[in-house]
Parts: C-alpha cells; structure tokens; sequence
C-alpha cells in the first residue's frame, strides 16, 4: 500500500492530489481543495479496474463544480430554509446561495476551500488527514469550528471517510461527501439500472423548491422503498410527486431504521460491481443526478443526467426548523463525530 502525492497546477493556483493504493491496485485520488475525490478506480468480476466516481477531466473546473462532485460538504449539507436559524433566541442569516435558501455551506465552503493534507501508512491502510480552521461567523455560522476528515483504503476494498469537529459557541454541523457513485466503470453507461438497497421505512418529503415540508413520508407502496431492491429508473419513470419535485429521480434523504448493518447496498449487474456503504448516521441523501446538466467535460465523457448516485450519509437539516428530525444542532465543546464506509466488492 501507497500513497503518491502529485502537485496540480490550477491557474495561480497550486493545488496536491493524493492517490491512495492498496495491495489490490484499488485507488482512490484526493485534492487538497476541498477534499475533492477525483477518481475511485474499483475491480470489476473479472478484475478490471476502472473508474467509478464523476469527476472533470479538467481540474480547474473544479473551481466552480456546481455539482459539488467528490467535494467534502460543509458546515450544512443540504438545504436550511430562508437560509437562517435562531440560537437561545438570536437570529443567524446565511447567504441565500439557492433562491431564499442556503446550500451545502455556502460559497466559500468546505467544497473549494484549500485543507491541510497529512497522508499517512500503516500495516492495515493507507489514508489522509484533512483539518480545516472555519472562523466564528463565516458565512453567518456562529462559533470557530475545528475540522478534521479522514480518509482510508485498506486491502478490504473498503474507503472510509471520519469527521470530526469541536466549535467554542453552539452551532450547526452535519458535514458529508458529495461523489456521485457509477458502477458501470469510466461511465460506460448511466445509472438507471443499478439495483438499490437502501434500509429506510421512511423519508422526507419536499415541496417544490426542495425543501422539507415537515412531514415524514412512509416507503410503502411507493417508489421510496428500497428495502427489497430496486433499480434506479423506478424513480424516473414514476409519477409519483416526490419523484416529479426531484425533477424526475431521487433527491430526497430517508432516515436509516438501522435493522441492518448495510445501511446501502448498489449493484450493477454487467460489470458485478457492488458498493455497500456502513455508516453510524442517521440518514443518507440519496441524489440520482437529475439536475446534472449536459456540456461539462468529465474525464470520460460529456455530463448528461443520472450518469452519478449520490449517497450522502448526513442528519437533517430539517431538524432546525422541525421537531422529529434527525439532530445536526451542535453544542459548545461537543465532539462531532461522523464515519461512513464505501465497500466495494463484486457479485457473481
Ligand atoms: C441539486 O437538488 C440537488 C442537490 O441535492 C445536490 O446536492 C446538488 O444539485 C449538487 O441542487
């Protein structure tokens, strides 16, 4: 197992790309600016390794990334509606980066800020540190927030992602990693036949600008259970409203019943990839990149929509406005802590 460091030149810019190997010539690339996965080269039946993260084939693009691919999300993935909140009574406003709400932590970000890398090796993997000092009130967030992500690859084919965070003054966090997902290797197709597993009775549901209504929604009889399997095109081609509100797909987090350890499963049937994703969070957002507009240059292909699966393992940014909601409120001196695995093996 290695780690090679590569140093990227983006206009005045110079950014480090880390590449993570293991014993089983499972890589996977990582920027120094936001954390950015770039390339997750995974074996399929046969061995093949090839590439199953969206990323640019240009790095500079990933200065303005409007997917968010592979980047680290923060302090507040997902959407806060009006973009403000109220601790012990004083009102908070962040920039309306989304119409009147804020997304995904706002612009500087945890996605196209410059992290503190340290890789490291021992007998078991082979991983980075990434630390991040955010500034009491920048972009409106109370509180001087210390930030730690870590990644690793062992010979398991397994990738985790730790987060950890310490603020001097409550506050909110819930931190993720947005790569879109594609089994198929180096995009050869879209994501509409990969089979989804996902151990979920309930998600929330959205009004038409993506933001929770309060209500929590059962799966059953809907094309939101997962808990048998499902492929991903069930989502494009209903009717069903939640599935219209996400512009045809998925875009929706569903609260985890935690009756299994696999709190996801995915498929993909030609190429026998298999991607089993453990985490001690609450919920995932599951995002089939309906949104993904055409013309952006990947590193195999143009952009088109559904070519990623986003699993963005998260609480709720529900919570700070509604009751019943997975917690990202963050008292002064409380550990943050969050760990989500990506397994990635292969079915017969
Ligand atoms: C779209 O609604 C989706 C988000 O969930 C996603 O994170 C973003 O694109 C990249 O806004």
């Amino acid at each position: 197992m290695e780690v090679i460091t590569d140093v990227i030149k983006v206009q005045d810019q110079q950014w480090k790309e880390f590449t993570l190997v293991n014993d089983n010539g499972m890589a996977v690339s990582i920027l120094d600016f936001g954390g950015i996965i770039t390339k997750i080269l995974a074996p399929d039946r046969d061995g093949k390794l090839e590439n199953v993260v969206v990323g640019f084939e240009n790095y500079q693009d990933y200065l303005v990334n409007p997917g968010y691919f592979g980047a680290l999300i923060g302090r507040v993935a997902g959407r806060i509606e009006n973009a403000q909140f109220e601790i012990d009574g004083k009102p908070y406003t962040l920039p309306k980066n989304e119409g009147e709400h804020h997304l995904h932590g706002g612009n500087p970000g945890f996605h196209n800020t410059i992290w503190t890398v340290v890789p490291f090796e021992n007998n078991e993997e082979v991983g980075l540190t990434l630390t991040l000092e955010s500034k009491d009130l920048e972009n409106g967030y109370p509180g001087n927030l210390r930030m730690t992500v870590t990644y690793t690859l062992n010979n398991d084919n397994a990738f985790t992602i730790t987060y950890e965070g310490v603020s001097d003054q409550k506050t909110v966090l819930t931190s993720t990693n947005h790569s879109y997902f594609n089994l198929s290797g180096n995009l050869k197709s879209d994501i509409q036949d990969h089979q989804i597993t996902l151990d979920s009775s309930k998600f929330v549901e959205l009004d038409e600008e993506l933001i929770p209504t309060g209500t929590i929604l059962d799966v059953d009889n809907t094309t939101y259970d997962f808990r048998n399997g499902r492929p991903m095109k069930d989502g494009v081609t209903s009717e069903f409203k939640q599935n219209l509100v996400a512009n045809h797909g998925y875009d929706h987090y569903f609260i985890f019943d935690h009756n299994k350890k696999e709190s996801a499963i995915v498929r993909e049937e030609t190429s026998g990839r298999q991607l089993t994703v453990v985490t001690d969070q609450p919920g995932v957002v599951m995002y089939t990149s309906n949104n993904l507009s055409e013309g952006l240059k990947l590193r195999e292909r143009d952009s088109a929509q559904y070519l990623g699966l986003c699993l963005e393992t998260q609480g709720s940014p529900a919570s700070i406005h509604h009751e019943g909601f997975p917690s990202i409120w963050l008292d002064k001196d409380e550990k943050y802590f969050a760990k989500t695995t990506f397994i990635f093996d292969t079915i017969e």
